[in-house]
């Protein structure tokens, strides 16, 4: 049975590639910070005694920032493949904690790689690297476009994927870097612009909010469905040689566009729940992010099956069953129809 250690399993990512892998067969430990508050609600139907993997999921206490308590937890599994999810992974909030952003995203996957070089060097290693270390650079962006990072979190990011070039080339780790565009559903962060809109236009039909309030509605982002792209992490790490993969859509819309589409599809009119609050502009954005996917394409024979339309509406509708209301169901149906389950959490 292979066995797997997914730092940040209890995130978006986490919860969707743990399901992954179990349903595949694997063994599947998880790092989990502690907190005072529960943060396991999106895998805890994974580990309660009504779940058929409860016996081959294990969580461990443990931090990107406490060396040796990482090095204990991977001398101590010795994992075939390791997936390192685990990031402060808010572009807004690494303007106000870039020390801790660099220590974690960024000086996190160097203690990983070094662990792993100097114990288990047959292990096999995904970091989730990500578009926004394009920045600046025009689109469409793929593996050969140039990094111009325009917050902490991407310079982070930029860092951690030169330490997998790095102990891929010099020590002939097989380390991937998969450099995912944004990518949402249900499970999605509620502070991300997406996951924010769709709450908001929950509690807006609840009687529970009348307004939205939002920073940059002109930025564009390339938006995927998340469970579509954990099974791309996998696939990195079953190739015969590692490499770094593009993974996105390939259309882009605006903050905005979001917006029209997610409340056309509840007949109501953005422009009157929406207001604009300074307190949500980064010192710098990222304009427009786009990905040419051609290589995952071609080499990982993947093509997204979720749109932007059915993504808008999938969340659409979780977040209002979530609330307690009948939703328009037609991105549950579509959900279904692709053969995603129905998200629980
Ligand atoms: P997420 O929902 O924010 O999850 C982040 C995970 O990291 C959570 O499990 C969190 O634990 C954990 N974490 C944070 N700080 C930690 C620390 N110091 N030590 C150990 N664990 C820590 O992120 P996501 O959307 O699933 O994304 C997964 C990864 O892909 C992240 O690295 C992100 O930067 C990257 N990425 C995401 C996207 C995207 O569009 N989603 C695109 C490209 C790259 P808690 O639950 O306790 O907070
Ligand atoms: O912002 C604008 C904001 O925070 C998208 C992370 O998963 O994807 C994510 O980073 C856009 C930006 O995602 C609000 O200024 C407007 O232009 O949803 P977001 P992100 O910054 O693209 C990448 C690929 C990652 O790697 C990251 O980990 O939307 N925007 N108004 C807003 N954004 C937020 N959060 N909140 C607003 O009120």
């Amino acid at each position: 049975m292979p066995k797997a250690l997914i730092t940040g399993i209890t995130g978006q990512d986490g919860s969707y590639l743990t399901e992954l892998l179990l349903s595949k067969g694997y063994e599947v430990h998880g790092l989990v910070r502690w907190a005072s508050s529960f943060n396991r609600q999106r895998i805890e139907h994974l580990y309660l005694d009504s779940s058929p993997y409860k016996d081959r999921l294990f969580l461990h206490y443990g931090d990107l920032a406490d060396t040796g308590r990482l090095e204990e937890i991977i001398t101590t599994i010795r994992p075939d493949e390791i997936y390192n999810l685990a990031a402060q992974s808010q572009v807004r909030v690494s303007f106000d904690l870039p020390e801790y952003t660099g220590d974690v995203t960024g000086l996190g996957v160097a203690r990983l790689l070094e662990i792993i070089r100097k114990n288990i060097p047959a292990a096999r290693f995904y970091q989730a690297s990500s578009s926004e270390m394009f920045g600046a650079s025009p689109p469409p962006q793929n593996e050969d476009t140039h990094f111009r990072p325009q917050s902490p979190y991407a310079a982070a990011k930029v860092y951690a994927y030169w330490m997998v070039r790095n102990y891929r080339d010099g020590y002939n780790l097989f380390a991937c870097n998969g450099i995912l565009f944004n990518h949402e559903s249900p499970r999605r962060g509620e502070s991300f612009v997406t996951r924010k809109i769709t709450m908001g236009i929950a509690r807006i039909l609840a009687g529970k909010e009348k307004v939205i309030r939002l920073g940059n509605l002109e930025a564009k982002r390339d938006w995927g469905y998340a469970p579509e792209y954990v099974e791309l992490m996998w696939r990195m790490l079953q190739q015969d040689k590692p490499a770094d993969y593009v993974v996105g859509t390939g259309e882009n819309h605006s903050v905005k566009e979001f917006l029209e589409e997610a409340f056309d599809y509840i007949g109501l009119d953005w422009k009157d729940h929406v207001a604009v609050d300074p307190v949500y502009f980064r010192p710098v954005d990222v304009n427009e992010l786009l990905a040419d996917a051609t290589q995952a394409r071609t080499l990982l024979s993947w093509q997204p099956r979720i749109k932007f339309k059915d993504l808008v509406r999938i969340m659409v509708d979780a977040d209002l069953e979530k609330i307690g209301l009948q939703s328009p169901g037609a991105g549950k149906k579509v959900a279904l129809e692709y053969g995603f389950d129905w998200v629980k959490g």
